[in-house]
């Protein structure tokens, strides 16, 4: 055996494994937290990276993050596998449908007998070396305690005790995981899954995650899923009006927005993503926004340089377009 493919079989042992769900509306996204997985990554430090979509992520959009992860890593790669849902009637409220795509990890990856899970909403600010060698041992899960709003006297809520393990600080996120697919195989999991997505439970996917797995889940650092600038994950967690690529000026947690827009300015589709962030802000927050407000809104923009780049290439020229395009 050759050094090199001593050392090529030494990466592929070390690889870890990690996966994204997302359907068309957030395949720019994903290539962001993706984007800042890889240039986070150091030697040691290589991915599998799994993205479960579904069809409407079009070839085109597959081939950009693929290229996307050629440019970034020598070793990591990136596979797509379509999502075939066992759950498409399941009932997710206000919620993409796509939440519970991740319930479908044990199946899609069979051969898997852990993986990292993360949602598309974050930037990884570190590698996942240490978050990869903790020992999930006889557990499901390994996750984070989640301080969510606590939903108002909710029926589910009460059968299935959520509120007492909200309360004592044992009810997790569900955004970033590391999940025992080999001990949820075994126990037939998924069984209980099904049998729970007949509800409408105010957080689907998270809700079935906590009831089902309940006292076997290794609770682990926040710094892997927090709104804290130090952390090695950090979610944005929330609504749509409290996504960085989405957010409303008043935002109390703005601050952090910067770091997310760091990481998407150094991919290939920086630009559109910014001009959906005008449309955003025009069709959805500010309708009636004539365009010397939208130059005086700019102003507050708190990166110097994207609020340079929507006056120069945007505001003046071409905003009336993306008022009135879509
Ligand atoms: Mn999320």
């Amino acid at each position: 055996m050759t050094v090199t493919m001593a050392k090529k079989m030494e990466g592929n042992n070390s690889k870890i494994n990690v996966a994204f769900c997302f359907d068309e509306n957030l395949w720019m996204q994903a290539g962001v937290a993706i984007y800042s997985l890889l240039h986070n990554s150091n030697d040691k430090c290589n991915y599998n990276i799994y993205c479960l979509v579904t069809e409407r992520v079009l070839n085109e959009f597959r081939d950009v993050l693929k290229e996307l992860v050629n440019k970034n890593s020598q070793i990591s790669t990136i596979t797509f596998i379509n999502i075939t849902s066992d759950f498409d009637n399941v009932n997710t409220t206000s919620w993409s449908k796509g939440v519970v795509y991740r319930l479908l990890l044990y199946k899609l990856l069979p051969d898997l007998e852990k993986i990292v899970y993360c949602d598309v909403d974050v930037v990884f600010t570190s590698d996942l070396c240490e978050l990869n060698s903790i020992d999930v041992g006889n557990n499901y899960l390994a996750a984070t305690i989640d301080y969510c709003p606590i939903p108002y006297n909710n029926e589910l809520w009460r059968k299935y005790n959520l509120y007492e393990l909200r309360n004592q600080k044992r009810y997790v996120n569900s955004g970033v995981l590391v999940m025992n697919l080999k001990k949820i195989r075994e126990d037939e999991l998924y069984k209980k899954w099904f049998e729970l997505s007949k509800y409408s439970f105010p957080y689907p996917d998270q809700d079935m995650l906590n009831i089902s797995c309940r006292d076997k889940i290794k609770y682990i650092d926040e710094k892997y899923n927090s709104t804290e600038k130090e952390s090695v994950i950090i979610h944005y967690a929330g609504g749509e009006n409290g996504k960085p690529w989405n957010r409303y000026i008043s935002d109390a947690t703005l601050d952090l927005d910067y770091v997310w827009w760091q990481y998407a300015n150094a991919t290939p589709f920086y630009i559109t993503l910014l001009k959906k962030y005008i449309e955003y802000r025009i069709n959805y927050r500010t309708p009636r926004f004539s365009k010397w407000i939208v130059l005086l809104m700019c102003c507050f923009i708190p990166s110097k340089n994207r609020r340079k780049y929507i006056r120069s290439k945007y505001a003046y020229e071409k905003i009336d377009s993306f008022i009135f395009k879509s």
